[in-house]
């Protein structure tokens, strides 16, 4: 068994959980931020069978979107180190993968 945990922009979350609950996937979604923006994105965990993986990741590939963001105060100031810095503005997406073993799974 994998799991599958995705990092995607909240504008996409929906789409994503509506199609992988429509065939079955059991999903867990969790609010988080991301590091560098401090926008709200989503996270997506994904238990499944090994054969399954490609699955979920087809189903992020068409439900995932890149798109660009400005970059806050705070990022800007760290990159330009006390110079003035235009705003500028960063791709985002469409989704952040991770894939790892999982050793055990259990459902009491
Ligand atoms: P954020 O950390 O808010 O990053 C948003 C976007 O800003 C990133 O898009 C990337 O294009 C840019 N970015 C991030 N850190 C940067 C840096 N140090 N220098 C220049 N540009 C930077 P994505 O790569 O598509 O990442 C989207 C979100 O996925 C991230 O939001 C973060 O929440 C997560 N993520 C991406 N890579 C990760 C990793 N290796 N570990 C954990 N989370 C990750």
């Amino acid at each position: 068994m994998k799991m599958v945990m995705a990092i995607v922009q909240n504008d996409d979350a929906e789409k994503v959980l509506d199609d992988l609950t429509a065939i079955g996937y059991r999903v867990t979604k969790i609010a988080a931020t991301g590091g560098f923006l401090r926008r709200g994105n989503s996270v997506l965990l994904v238990g499944v069978e090994a054969s399954l993986v490609d699955g979920v990741l087809d189903t992020l590939r068409r439900r995932c979107h890149a798109r660009r963001w400005p970059v806050g105060a705070a990022a800007v100031s760290a990159f330009s180190q006390g110079t003035t810095a235009a705003p500028i503005e960063v791709p985002v997406g469409g989704a952040t993968v991770f894939i790892w073993d999982v050793e055990r799974y259990v459902r009491l």
